[in-house]
């Protein structure tokens, strides 16, 4: 082989992560340089330079000794940084402005969802109840959202655009113009206390597991229109301790949660989330990848490393995002 080769490794399970298809999107973007999906007994692993990868398994890069950079194909990294035998080379992340609109859209979408109480709505038409409920101003509730980084600031931004007040809790000190800023564990008591709608973008890292939690859902503001608080989390279902959501949505001490991802996905068919009348459930698909977008993304950075440029959105592995 001429260039060293892009090695591919797909364990989605969904349709958007069919491994042909990625590989042939790869395929477009890489100009001479061979594509292998893996596995492939006929590769030489010393001939791979670049590896793709959306979570895979423990042990499976170890192998490729001349890999020089790795990319993960989504913006989480914890399924990778599981991984003791990972080469220790560059680990890249998506952070592209289409992943991050379509997370602006979940966003946006289930903060108005329970702002403009459509489950209250939806459930009257479906019993032709004729009772409307005062429909406040978004100004009436403070967004309060976790991680301030790619998905987060941006739907910070959009919600404010909105009239939502937006407050934003990060690990290191932020400024963002329109948003109350708060960091650290010093902080987060003061922005929980500020909080009516809780939105979870956090990255899954042996700090943030199981964040959200009753201690944490206790401390919500209570006093807006909504009444009890609302948590969202599009992050990681490692981020929430699943049985206290549902205690606290039992006993009130929540009044509803959004939750896109989950401890075990798929979601098992026995799970209590699947029928709760106060949990509106998506399938982990906040915010799909697109193979178009992420080939691309993925063909520019091995160009600007390979002219001596220095890669974007490198992870840090000791703080594991
Ligand atoms: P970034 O790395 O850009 O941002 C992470 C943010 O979290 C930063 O603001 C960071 O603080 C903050 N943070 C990390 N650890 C802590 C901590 N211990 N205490 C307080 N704040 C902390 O990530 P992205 O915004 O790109 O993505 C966030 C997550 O969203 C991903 O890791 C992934 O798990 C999830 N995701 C989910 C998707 C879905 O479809 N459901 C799709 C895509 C992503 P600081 O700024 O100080 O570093
Ligand atoms: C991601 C995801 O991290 O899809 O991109 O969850």
């Amino acid at each position: 082989m001429g260039k060293g080769a892009l090695a591919l490794l797909v364990h989605g399970g969904t349709e958007n992560w069919s491994p042909q298809r990625w590989k042939a999107r790869f395929g477009e973007v890489c100009g001479d340089r061979p594509v292998v999906l893996l596995p492939d007994p006929a590769l030489d692993p010393a001939e791979v330079h670049y590896a793709a990868v959306w979570k895979p398994k423990p042990g499976e890069l170890a192998a490729f000794k001349n890999l020089r950079v790795i990319f993960n194909l989504g913006a989480g990294v914890d399924a990778l940084m599981a991984d003791r035998s990972l080469p220790d080379v560059p680990l890249v992340r998506v952070a592209v402005d289409d992943l991050t609109d379509r997370m602006t859209e979940y966003v946006v979408l289930h903060v108005l969802m329970h702002h403009r109480q459509e489950p209250y709505l939806r459930e009257s038409q479906r019993v032709r109840r004729w009772a409307p409920k005062y429909q406040w101003a978004a100004s009436a509730l403070t967004v309060g959202i976790m991680g301030l980084g790619t998905l987060g600031a941006a739907s910070a931004h959009a919600l404010g655009a909105l009239g939502f007040r937006v407050v934003g809790w990060s690990r290191s000190e932020k400024q963002v113009v329109g948003i109350r800023c708060f960091h650290g564990s010093d902080g987060f008591d003061a922005f929980l206390r500020e909080t009516n709608i809780l939105v979870c973008l956090l990255p899954l890292t042996p700090e943030t597991r199981h964040i959200l939690n009753r201690g944490v859902f206790t401390k919500l503001n209570r006093t807006s229109p909504l009444g009890a608080p609302v948590v969202i989390n599009a992050g990681r279902g490692g981020l929430q301790n699943e049985a206290d959501i549902l205690r606290a949505l039992d006993d009130g001490t929540l009044g509803a949660a959004s939750l896109d991802v989950y401890e075990t996905e798929p979601l098992p068919g026995d799970s209590p989330f699947w029928s709760h009348p106060k949990v509106v459930l998506t399938p982990h698909n906040a915010a799909d990848t697109d193979a178009d977008e992420i080939s691309k993304y993925v063909a520019r950075q091995i160009a600007r490393f390979e002219a001596g440029e220095a890669l974007e959105n490198v992870v840090d592995r000791t703080r594991g995002y």
